[in-house]
Parts: structure tokens; sequence; C-alpha cells
């Protein structure tokens, strides 16, 4: 029998990842999408096929996650055999300047699809993208399933309030519900606000035309995977017997600075360029900037305003109970991960 699987922030970089897999497994992939002004469904290019075509699998719905109507009546119709909830105000920064609406969506949105699956089909999985966000100013190093919770951001504090929901609906009402604790993880569909896809970009740009960009702290430290991969860990969380949370990540940290020198590292190795030329130095407040010496000019500066109001500077995975009871482990490497996004970049234009 054909699954049905419904899927929330299917235009993001995960849930579009995770329809190609579904489709390519023979789901039938149903998808939540809010309206904008202009197009939002950039992602699904590949797979959006015409409606009309007889053996046409993936179908999108109008909804939003806080609006508990909207998903009431779409889980009601669709009837999922297996829902992913991904869809989320996911931007961490952001956070800190619209904290109620992050919890609205990240939150409510969670309690919202957790009620409609309760009433209309409780046999079906449902899976919670939880986020290593919940670690916070992290307690212990690295961070496991039983690692305690201390959120550093508004973000991080609804995904908490969604992480234990998800919990209390398993063990109160018996539904099949997971959270998988993902860290970090990046792809060449990655929003271009997101780190890595701004240094990727920034760093082309500037090259390209000489413009210079702005970051903020580039200290923290991130444990940094392959989206594609970790869609295949969701999948593989929800064909479990025994609904069980997860710790998904690479177990391999770098701060945002050796995220830069690695992409200055692929520059050197496929642009022909003279990279020596690229340097860190300090400007005048002891910052370290990045400096073109041949060209005496900036190429990625620091903008206090990219700093937030509280930090997360150290995140790092054990996914040890992925590869043991999902025979889960990640196989792209942190010089793999910057590869794709750069050769993204040059060959495919803007992440
Ligand atoms: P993303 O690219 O920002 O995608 C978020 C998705 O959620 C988009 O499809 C977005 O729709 C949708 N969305 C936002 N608000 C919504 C609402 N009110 N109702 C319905 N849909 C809404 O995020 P991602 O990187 O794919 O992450 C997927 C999920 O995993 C998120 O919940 C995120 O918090 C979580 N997570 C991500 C990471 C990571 O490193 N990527 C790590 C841990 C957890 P639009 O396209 O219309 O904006
Ligand atoms: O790329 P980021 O915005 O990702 P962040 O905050 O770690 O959140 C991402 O990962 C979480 C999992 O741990 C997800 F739950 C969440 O949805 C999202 O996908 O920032 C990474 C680091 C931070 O320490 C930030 O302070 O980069 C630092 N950073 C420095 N300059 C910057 C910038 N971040 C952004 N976005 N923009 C900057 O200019």
């Amino acid at each position: 029998m054909i699954k049905i699987a419904l899927i929330s922030g299917i235009t993001g970089q995960d849930g579009s990842f995770l329809a190609e897999l579904l489709l390519s497994k023979g789901y039938d992939v149903h998808g939540i999408i809010r309206r904008a002004s202009t197009f939002n469904t950039q992602r699904l290019n590949n797979i959006y096929q015409d409606p009309h075509i007889p053996d046409h699998k993936l179908t999108l719905h109008y909804g939003d996650v806080s609006d508990p109507l909207s998903i009431d009546q779409i889980i009601q119709k669709v009837k999922p055999d297996e829902i992913y909830h991904l869809g989320a105000q996911s931007h961490v920064k952001v956070s800190f300047e619209l904290p109620a609406y992050t919890a609205q969506v990240d939150a409510f949105g969670t309690l919202n699809m957790l009620e409609a699956m309760r009433k209309h089909c409780p046999n079906a999985k449902f899976y919670n993208a939880a986020t290593s966000e919940l670690f916070g100013a992290a307690l212990e190093t690295p961070q496991t399933e039983t690692t305690p919770f201390n959120p550093r951001s508004p973000y991080g504090c609804a995904k908490l309030y969604a992480y234990t929901i998800t919990k209390i609906y398993r063990e109160a009402y018996g539904l099949f519900a997971v959270n998988g604790i993902l860290f970090n993880h990046e792809s060449e569909r990655r929003g271009s606000t997101f780190v890595t896809a701004k240094i990727v970009n920034g760093l082309h740009d500037y090259l390209t035309n000489r413009k210079p960009f702005y970051l903020g702290n580039v200290y923290a430290k991130r444990d940094w995977g392959y989206a594609k991969e970790y869609v295949e860990a969701m999948y593989l969380m929800l064909q479990q017997e025994k609904p069980e949370d997860f710790v998904i990540g690479t177990g391999e940290t770098h701060t945002i600075k050796e995220f830069i020198d690695e992409c200055l590292l692929y520059i050197k190795e496929n642009y022909r360029l003279d990279t020596p030329r690229f340097q860190w130095k300090k400007n005048e407040q002891g910052r370290e900037i990045l400096w073109d010496q041949l060209f005496n000019s900036l190429i990625i500066g620091i903008d206090e305003n990219y700093y937030r109001p509280a930090e997360v500077d150290l995140l790092l995975a054990d996914p040890t109970k992925a590869k043991e009871k999902l025979r889960w482990e990640p196989k792209i490497t942190f010089k793999e991960l910057v590869k794709i996004m750069m050769y993204y970049r040059l060959y495919n234009g803007k992440i």
C-alpha cells in the first residue's frame, strides 16, 4: 500500500530534500505551504510536476502551522501515515526581534499539529524538528539525548516547548511522536541569511565585484553536517518500532572563522587565485577582519548588529545512539560540505 506523508515546511531546505527522499521511496507526499506574494516553491522545482499527470504524487496545501483551523482541515483531509513537522521561524537572531511570533509558530504550531493528529489520525507517526539550540549554553560536551537543556534564545525556548509537548503527547496519549535533535546542517539550499550561505555568497560576490560583507561573532563553534543526509535520519526515526528521540550531528565542531578559511582553501584550489593575498588582520576595535592585500580592500568586516543578545558558544554532537539504533552515520565531511556549497555557488548561482 502506498504510504502518505505530510510535511510542514516543505518549501524550506530540509522540507525540499525530505520530499525528494520520500517521493523516491514511492510515498504520496503532501506539503503545507504559506501564501506569499512571490514564488516560494523554488526548492521544489525539481519535483513539482503537473498535478494533471496521472501518477502525480506531490500535493501542496495552503496553511499555516500557527492557524489551528487550517492544520486541522489539512490533516483531516490528507489522513497521513507519517507527519514530518518542519515548519518554523527557524532563524535564531530573528527570534530576538520577534519573540512572540516565534513562540506562536514554533511552540504553538507544534501543538496545533499534534492536536490535529490526535483527533484525526492517532495511529500516524509524528516527527518534530527539534534542535541543538535546546542545549544553548551547553551543560556538557559533547551533547547527547540525556544532556540537560539550557536554551539561550526565544527560538530555543519555543523549541523547548515543542520538544516537551511532543514527548508529553507520546507519553500521555500513546502517540508515535518523536524529536530529532538535529545539529546545524547546511547545503546548496541553505537560506541565505544563515552564516554558511552568507559566507559562500559573500566571498563569491567579493571575487566578482569586490563588494565586502559583514558578519557578527566568528568564534562560535558549530557541528555542521550536510542537510541531505540529515533528512534520511528523520525518515529512519519514523521507521522504528518504538518512538524515541535522537541526536543527529557529525561529532566534529568548527568556528565560523574556520568555515571561512576552508572556503578560502577551496578558492585557492579552484579559482586559480593567489590566496595568501587574503589575510586576517585586526581593525581599530581589535576585531579580526579579512583583508585583500592585493587591492588593499576589505573582504569581511564585523558589524555589531549581527551579534546576538545571547550566544550559543559551542555545539558538538555525540550521535552514538543514532549510529547504533538507526544505523545512521554522516558521510559528508566538513571539507566536502564547503566544497558542495562553494561549487554550487560558482556554477549555479546564489544559494
Ligand atoms: P528553513 O529553510 O528556514 O525552512 C522553514 C520552513 O518552515 C519553510 O518552508 C517555511 O516556509 C516554513 N514555515 C515558516 N513559518 C511557517 C508557518 N507559520 N506555517 C507553515 N510553515 C512555516 O528551515 P530548515 O533549515 O529547513 O529547518 C527545518 C526545521 O528544522 C525547522 O523547524 C528548524 O527550526 C529545524 N532545525 C533546523 C536545523 C538546521 O540546521 N537547518 C537544525 C535543527 C533544527 P516559507 O518558505 O514560506 O518561509
Ligand atoms: O547560521 P546561524 O544563523 O545558525 P544558528 O544560530 O546556529 O541556528 C541554526 O542552527 C540551529 C541548530 O543548532 C537551528 F535550530 C536553527 O534553526 C538554525 O538552522 O549562526 C551560526 C553562528 C552563530 O553563532 C552566529 O552568532 O554564526 C554566528 N554568526 C556570525 N555572523 C552569524 C553571523 N550568523 C548569521 N546568521 N549571520 C551572521 O552574519
